[in-house]
């Protein structure tokens, strides 16, 4: 792990980790709850195995998992509902990173929402 020597990356290394630069306050707290939704003790830091346990939810985990974790996702305010101020949030942030969004990013979310475009 070249690019986090410390073995834990912050917030700010996350953002760097994916190339995202300039982001609008909608998307920065986007990326900002999602890094929250991996930091699984809540340490401000997602280590090796926080990192793992991300990838293998996203590589590997069953539906329900990733349903769980889209849901955590989405919840900004955690109140157990996603509201309609959420939900246009989260339209707009994926309207933004189509746009803008760095290829790896755009994987990494699509990859367990079949977001791919299909192909005809
Ligand atoms: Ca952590
Ligand atoms: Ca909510």
């Amino acid at each position: 792990m070249t690019e986090c020597p410390s073995g834990q990356l912050t917030q700010h290394e996350f953002k760097q980790f994916f190339g995202l630069k300039n982001l609008s306050p909608a998307s920065n707290q986007y990326i900002e709850q999602m890094f929250n939704t991996f930091d699984f003790n809540k340490d401000g830091y997602m280590d090796f195995m926080e990192y793992v346990a991300a990838l293998s939810l996203v590589l590997k985990g069953k539906v329900e998992q990733k349903l769980r974790w889209y849901f955590k996702l989405y919840d900004v305010d955690g109140n157990g509902c996603i509201d309609r101020g959420e939900l246009l949030n989260i339209i707009k942030v994926r309207q933004e990173f189509k746009l803008i969004g760095p290829v790896n990013l755009m994987h990494f979310l699509n990859i367990d929402m079949g977001l791919k475009e299909p192909k005809y």
